[in-house]
């Protein structure tokens, strides 16, 4: 009785402005109907313009967080996010093999798509050989991508080559963001490699605006909500890849620059 409703969990930073991070996290997993739980790593001083700092937590409250949580909670499916640290890495890793919190949606965060550092270089290794393996889902942006893959990316075939080289480092579905590279474009297109080998290209719009924080974590997060829900893993990409979709095409005026997407624009 006491756990029927369906809980996932994010472990990841906040963020101070609420666009991204464990803030982004919550709104989407509320927006898609899943109650939403935060092992939070780190905390960012961030707004609309950059992130101005950043701390990470304590190892020992984070092991805390999450034997608060596997004590009293059931947790279906579980979301990383911005991981600050080799020692961070490692400790999510142990927690992630010690508690059944169920199927791994990677957001490998290194960078966010305006350049700033969210992750060590020290620390890439401990990603790519103690988390990656873990992932049931991994969401690579393009800078993530040159830096998990270990190449440089130019092309489609780059990217295509790239995302079965991360599929080759363990995660299960691979999902390589796409990025705007020409001023005349018109469509941003995902290269996905499901479990059983299958690959294909999702288009979505590309829409004008600089209201597009917090746009990764918002579509893990909603993979990670609708695999909690039961969904197939492609339905669930699909599913995300269009709410996101909608939120950026609707965008509210909150903060001066890059400010965050819209969640009310998320449907159950
Ligand atoms: O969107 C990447 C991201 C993740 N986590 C935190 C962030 C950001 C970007 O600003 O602040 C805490």
């Amino acid at each position: 009785m006491s756990n029927e409703f369906i809980q996932v969990a994010t472990i990841a930073g906040s963020d101070s402005d609420g666009s991204a991070g464990a803030q982004a996290d919550l709104h989407s997993f509320f927006a898609r109907g899943v109650y939403g739980t935060s092992i939070l790593v780190a905390a960012v001083a961030g707004n609309s313009y950059a992130i101005h700092d950043a701390h990470p937590f304590p190892i020992s409250f984070i092991d805390s967080e999450f034997k608060a949580l596997a004590d009293d909670y059931q947790i279906r499916a579980v979301k990383t996010g911005m991981l600050a640290n080799e020692a961070i890495i490692n400790c999510v890793a142990n927690n992630l093999e010690k508690y059944p919190f169920g199927p791994l949606i990677l957001d490998p965060v290194i960078m966010t798509k305006f350049g700033d550092e969210l992750l060590e270089p020290e620390a890439y290794e401990a990603l790519k050989n103690r988390l990656v393996p873990l992932a049931e889902v991994i969401t690579p942006n393009f800078f993530e991508q040159q830096k998990l893959a270990e190449l440089k990316i130019e092309t489609d075939e780059d990217v295509i080559h790239a995302a079965r080289k991360i599929k080759k480092l363990g995660a299960k579905n691979v999902i390589a963001k796409g990025r705007k590279h020409a001023e005349n474009q018109t469509i941003i297109r995902d290269f996905v490699i499901l479990e059983d080998g299958s690959e294909f290209w999702l288009e979505a719009p590309f829409y004008p605006t600089n209201r597009i924080n917090g746009t990764g974590d918002t579509l893990s997060a909603i993979i990670t909500a609708e695999i909690a829900k039961g969904e197939n893993v492609a339905q669930a990409i699909r599913i995300a890849k269009e709410q996101v979709t909608q939120a950026i095409a609707h965008p509210i005026a909150v903060g001066h620059k890059f400010g965050p997407i819209n969640h009310w624009q998320i449907t159950r």
